[in-house]
């Protein structure tokens, strides 16, 4: 089969962010826009020949057509083999451990995660690496590099290829298999936990609601918590995944998966809800009458990692995204282990997990994993939760009231502010930046500062350096505010404020979060100036 080389020119903006390169869907089917994001891939990977390569996605719209173009690309730069989802569906995690399973060099997934899907919504491709991890800031910076200088790229001719059923097709020298999906995910799932346990959880009549929110989890989900361990018909809701998420976001928070937690808050409630989004890699957490912040699910997951066969030895460490609250860090130092901050993005726990130096990871927008894939896993964590219910034998609510009695609990929300004009958004950080030496002392909405600086971090394995990840302002008393610009937005910035109240353990204890926040929000709005520089303190979004 003939290659062909398509010239082509640089497309201004092919910057890959937090996580992957993400357009609106429309930006992504302009001629040659992926092709030229994909073949600078290839450019910055050493090329494709002798590579073997994973592929699929979350079922969003254009999710098939840019398969399409991809594998044919493969062809093009030389790939021997392709092994890609049947009807082009991989969660993220499930894609991650079949780079690892398979020894392949990489893979391409394509999603935008929780961003809702659609031809006038939101599109996106990550590219791992061999580790089964997100591409690291080194190569994330080649790809850049490469989509500025690209001046053609690599396909083959070729019609379609079939993604319906599995098994082996060839497009001229490259093979292509196409695999089950879940397969290969379920059995490590069986290795993980002990599914005997929580077969029997749910064969005494134990309850529970999983939203797949039409996305990438629907099949995983009702394969394994249906099928294999026993939940009733039903326990999966949304599980078909829809090109456009049914015009929903696939986002599990309170706020989008705002269904299910109306459920839990009520007296129909079953013993657990949870929900994953778009490509399967976040998580939510709710039990009757108790919804678990992503930042004490992973401490709570970390202090009992032990009772689930994988983990029954210990953990090694424990890592955090930076914004992340600090629940994690007092159970590692109780359990005598090391704890580890890193920049927002699954990117940095990498280096850390492949050294052997932490078993468990995660991040306050709902992303927990272990070593067990090299990216953030949604299932993985119910499954986790299942199999530590299933030992303790007490309510979501139990777990999570004994683990704050023990440890103190740190009140934590999220705002994002949306859509916010670039310049102002900078304006914002740069006014914050340029006020850090001198906040400490200062006192606002009634807290005293105690420390003010830039995130910058020192991968301790590799030696790299990430600066500017966020602003950090510590207050007396325990309140933290953390300032940052999203990397994943597709519309103007997306400003995070990030804020968290120890209260120790016998602390006063507030019913709503948001009371016990009221200081540190306070005190952030005054010293980044907020309202001046966007004009708005009211955030679109509260997690
Ligand atoms: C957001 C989250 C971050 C997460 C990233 C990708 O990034 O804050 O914690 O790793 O999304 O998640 P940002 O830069 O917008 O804050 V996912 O589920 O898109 O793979
Ligand atoms: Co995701």
């Amino acid at each position: 089969m003939t290659i062909e080389l398509i010239q082509t020119t640089p497309i201004e903006g092919q910057m890959p962010g937090t996580s992957g390169l993400r357009k609106k869907t429309r930006v992504f089917m302009e001629p040659t826009y992926l092709e030229n994001f994909i073949q600078a891939t290839f450019d910055a990977i050493g090329g494709g020949a002798g590579k073997r390569l994973i592929v699929g996605g979350d079922g969003r719209f254009f999710n098939r057509d840019a398969i399409q173009t991809i594998l044919k690309m493969a062809a093009g730069n030389g790939v021997v083999e392709v092994i890609v989802g049947q009807g082009g569906i991989l969660s993220t995690p499930a894609a991650s451990h079949l780079i690892r399973l398979n020894k392949a060099d990489g893979g391409f997934i394509l999603s935008a995660s929780h961003n809702p899907g659609g031809i006038d919504e939101d599109f996106g491709v990550k590219f791992n690496g061999q580790n089964g991890g997100p591409a690291p800031e080194q190569l994330t910076a080649k790809i850049f590099e490469a989509t500025k200088t690209i001046t053609g790229f690599k396909t083959v001719p070729a019609s379609d290829i079939d993604l319906n059923a599995t098994g082996t097709v060839q497009l001229g020298e490259m093979k292509i298999t196409v695999v089950d999906p879940v397969e290969s995910y379920q059995a490590l799932m069986e290795t993980l936990f002990d599914f005997a346990a929580i077969r029997a959880l749910f064969a005494g009549g134990f309850t529970m609601r999983f939203d797949a929110m039409h996305a990438v989890t629907g099949p995983y989900a009702t394969a394994i918590l249906e099928n294999a361990l026993g939940a009733p018909d039903g326990t999966v809701v949304n599980g078909k995944p829809l090109e456009d998420f049914g015009k929903g976001h696939p986002d599990p928070n309170p706020i989008w998966a705002k269904p299910l937690m109306d459920l839990m808050m009520s007296d129909a409630a079953p013993d657990i809800g949870a929900a994953s989004d778009g490509d399967g890699d976040r998580n939510m957490i709710v039990g009757r009458g108790v919804y678990v912040t992503p930042s004490d699910s992973l401490a709570i997951l970390a202090a009992n990692a032990h009772l689930a066969p994988a983990y029954k030895g210990g953990l090694a460490g424990i890592a955090r995204s930076m914004p992340t609250s600090a629940a994690s860090d007092r159970v590692a130092e109780k359990l005598g282990i090391g704890s580890y901050e890193t920049p927002t993005g699954w990117k940095f726990f990498g280096n850390l997990l492949d050294a052997g130096k932490v078993t468990i990871c995660g991040e306050e927008s709902a992303g927990t994993g272990s070593n067990h894939v090299r990216e953030k896993d949604g299932l993985w964590a119910v499954l986790l939760w299942l199999n530590i219910l299933a030992v303790r034998k007490q309510s979501v609510a139990q777990i999570v009231t004994d683990h704050w009695q023990t440890y103190g609990r740190d009140y934590y929300s999220r705002f994002d502010f949306e859509d916010v004009a670039i310049n102002q958004a900078n304006e914002l950080m740069q006014g914050l930046r340029a006020s850090l030496s001198s906040l400490a002392g200062q006192t606002h909405a009634g807290l005293s500062v105690a420390t003010a600086d830039e995130f910058s971090y020192d991968d301790p394995v590799d030696g790299s350096v990430s600066k500017n990840q966020g602003v950090r302002i510590g207050f007396e008393g325990g309140g933290r505010a953390v300032f940052r610009l999203s990397g994943t937005g597709t519309q103007g910035a997306t400003l995070r404020l990030y804020l968290e109240q120890y209260s120790g353990a016998g602390g006063e204890i507030h019913t709503d979060p948001q009371t016990a926040l009221q200081n540190v929000r306070d005190a952030a709005f005054a010293i980044s100036k907020m309202q001046a520089t966007i004009g708005r303190t009211t955030p679109d979004v509260i997690t």
